[in-house]
């Protein structure tokens, strides 16, 4: 092969980089090159070019992660497996880092679980999602749920549980959206999604007024399906399972990926799913 003819292809650069994120040394991915053909002049170009762009592309990447932010958090450092709700004993059933998923047994008693469905039955309507932008919000295909919000303190029920979850996760009451229950029928879900508000959106501006960004969810159990309706962390391999007056609650400390809390509504195979979530934001939500 002459040096001319001798162009340096995308393959090749994808090539370059595997090795030398794999541990390869720089001087056997020339030898390797030069072995196939390469020219060595030509070899060490590709490889100098192809991993300086390499490196300003992490560097960039690395920019664009924003800092972190004080996110609510339960006090579990003490290894206690029960929890102080202030008015119920609430069991801690599994702890991860990464994401920060904490599971909660017995958040909700069955009588909370049955009220909260009870009285939201005669207000549901199809679940919306955020429209990205403008900040509004619509009827999506991904969220094939129905629901409804109760406002923050509507009822004692609801008083009740917003500070149990208060004093739980550490956060103050205030910070905290109303209630949502949805009700998903056989065959929903709730494809997996970020909880947190994407920045690049125009209407995410709009959004952040009332509280800044959402920094916490706790998913709430109020039935048992008969099959399916998990919560599920994709990034992770975590599946919770749907039992009634149990809760699911994870934390995000930015609105990036890095957070690893994709999450998502299983499809309901059998039965029916309710739940109840409250999302918390950084601040005092207006
Ligand atoms: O219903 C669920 O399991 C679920 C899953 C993912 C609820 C939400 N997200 C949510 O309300 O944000
Ligand atoms: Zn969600």
């Amino acid at each position: 092969m002459s040096t001319a003819t001798q162009t340096v292809t995308e393959d090749l650069r994808r090539w370059i980089i595997a090795q030398a994120e794999a541990g390869c040394r720089p001087e056997d991915i020339v030898a390797a090159m030069t072995k196939s053909g390469w020219d060595e002049d030509v070899a060490l170009d590709a490889l100098e070019n192809t991993l300086r762009d390499r490196l300003d592309q992490v560097a960039r990447e690395r920019a664009s992660i924003p800092p972190p932010v004080p996110v609510p958090e339960p006090t579990v450092g003490g290894g206690h497996p029960v929890l102080d709700g202030g008015d119920r004993e609430v069991r801690v059933l599994l702890k991860m880092q990464s994401p920060r998923v904490i599971v909660f047994g017995g958040l909700l008693s069955d009588e909370e679980c049955d009220a909260l469905v009870e009285l939201a039955k005669p207000k549901l309507a199809r679940s919306e999602t955020v429209v990205n932008a403008t900040g509004g919000s619509e009827v999506n295909a991904a969220r094939t749920s129905e629901g409804m919000f109760f406002d923050r303190g509507a009822i004692g029920l609801v008083d009740r549980i917003e500070r149990r979850i208060a004093r739980l996760v550490n956060w103050p009451v205030e910070n905290g959206e109303g209630i949502q229950v949805l009700h998903y029928s056989p065959g929903a879900e709730y494809k997996p999604h970020h909880d947190y508000f994407d920045p690049v959106h125009p209407g995410t501006a709009t959004i952040l007024q009332r509280g800044g960004q959402r920094v916490g969810t706790v998913v709430m159990y109020l039935n048992t399906p008969a099959a399916g309706g998990g919560t599920t962390f994709p990034d992770v391999g975590l599946e919770v399972a749907p039992i009634k007056g149990n809760a699911v609650f994870f934390s995000y400390d930015r609105a990036h990926t890095v957070t690893k809390t994709l999450h998502g509504g299983a499809p309901v195979i059998d039965g029916e799913k309710w739940v109840a979530t409250k999302w918390l934001r950084e601040r005092v939500f207006v």
